[in-house]
């Protein structure tokens, strides 16, 4: 890329995020008077491999104030960047890793890094003239894409008050036209799903990423009320129609010693397989995240061995957005699918890297916002410029959720060139 960068400056602040706890949020303006603005997410149910973020700790916000990590960008961050002229991100974000000189950011805190890389991303974009999914594209040499979006519209596990065990449960309009009917498929069914929880559960409950979350403790019944409301709303359910995803994030629910407890019940690793493969018979789903804790790598062959070809095996908690672990995974057989979340590697620049990873290892990717969001849509330009074709930021409603839709139904307006589903 020939377009520098120079920022003039960078500043940081602490923002509410979407459960309402600080995260950080930065401004840069660059020398030809541009604003850039972007801010970090939050996970729940967080990888122990994942980069660390910097939280203050103390009695206010349950220790989660984030003025340390303000300070980060404010002071060396700010110190390090603003001046000079940066080529390309990629060196930018290395500075930074030099700087901390930690491997998770432990130093000056992910929730500061992963920001202003996002930052440096827009204004690297805007030094080229592009929208940043176009810049996106033109780095990696990817075609662009709008992706199947995969709503979250029942929530348990981490994210909820209620007994379910996984999760997520998602639906995804694989056989929509285009992004826009997509989105409206998504809205209605959710809609459909509302009407549903009320009638059946009285009040409807919200969990984190603006899914329902009624008084469920079985999976089958979160399945069930998915398949009617589907079926409400008008809609077909089916893996090439409306399809449905599950995340079980099953670090939730290890007790240890590859034995879960789902519903009430121990299951050794054969169990919990088999719960999955009859979920996968009588229901569409097209996508199983984290059906396996993160270090139990022997369920995971197992779930490999017994359900792969056979639906999406995704691994979040399990990568954690690292190319060394993607590898790693690949070698071993562990999943066909990587979750990419870019505040868990910390940087653009390795977000991007375990794009590639993924691809070189013919593994699919899907693109996640995190359970504590903001108004930032930084995922959806990710998404569309990468060419990778699905992606998740919760249910079609609350504001930090379908910022990201929106400007997913945004790109496909303004480019209707641009083709709509699973590649
Ligand atoms: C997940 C994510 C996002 P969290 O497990 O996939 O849905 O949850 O951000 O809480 O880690
Ligand atoms: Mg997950």
């Amino acid at each position: 890329m020939t377009n520098d960068l120079v920022l003039t400056s960078l500043r940081a602040r602490p923002i509410l995020d979407s459960r309402g706890f600080p995260t950080v949020e930065v401004a840069a303006t660059t020398d030809d008077g541009a604003l850039l603005r972007a801010a970090s997410p939050a996970g729940a149910s967080t990888g122990a491999h994942e980069a660390v973020e910097l939280r203050d700790g103390g009695p206010a916000f349950s220790g989660k104030g984030v003025e340390g990590a303000v300070r980060s960008v404010e002071s060396p961050l700010a110190e390090l960047l603003v001046g000079p002229v940066w080529s390309e991100l990629e060196d930018a974000d290395a500075a930074m890793a030099e700087l901390d000189s930690t491997r998770g950011y432990a130093n000056l805190g992910a929730n500061a890094v992963v920001a202003v890389s996002m930052v440096l991303a827009r204004g690297f974009a805007h030094a080229a003239g592009s929208e940043l999914w176009e810049w996106f594209a033109a780095r990696t040499g990817s075609t662009p894409l709008l992706p199947v979006p995969h709503f979250n519209v029942l929530n348990g596990g981490a994210h909820a008050a209620n007994d379910l065990d996984l999760q997520e449960f998602m639906i995804a309009p694989v056989g929509a036209r285009d992004e826009a009917e997509a989105v409206a498929m998504g809205a209605e069914a959710h809609h459909a799903l509302g009407a549903l929880v009320r009638e059946r559960y009285g009040t409807a409950g919200l969990g984190d990423e603006g899914g329902f979350a009624p008084a469920l403790s079985e999976p089958r019944e979160a399945l069930d009320l998915l398949m009617e409301a589907i079926g409400r709303a008008g809609l077909v359910p089916g893996r090439e129609e409306m399809a449905i995803a599950v995340d079980p994030a099953a670090n939730g629910f290890h007790r240890g010693g590859g034995i879960y407890r789902v519903a009430g019940r121990d299951l050794d690793r054969e169990e919990l397989v088999d719960v999955y493969r009859q979920l996968l018979r009588d229901y569409p789903i097209r996508s199983l995240e984290d059906g396996f804790a993160e270090d139990d790598l022997e369920g995971w062959r197992v779930q490999s061995r017994e359900l792969g070809g056979r639906v999406q095996l995704v691994g979040d908690d399990l990568y954690v957005t690292d190319p060394v672990r993607i590898r790693d995974g690949s070698a071993r057989g562990l999943s066909d699918a990587v979750l990419i979340k870019p505040n868990q590697i910390g940087t653009v620049s390795q977000t991007l890297a375990a794009i590639r990873t993924a691809r070189e290892a013919s593994m699919a990717c899907m693109i996640s916002h995190r359970s504590g969001e903001t108004w930032d849509d930084f995922i959806a330009d990710l998404a569309v410029g990468t060419g990778v074709d699905q992606i998740k930021a919760g249910a079609p409603a609350r504001g930090e959720r379908v910022a990201k839709y929106n400007r997913l139904a945004g790109i496909a307006l303004a480019h209707p060139e641009l083709p709509y589903g699973l590649s």
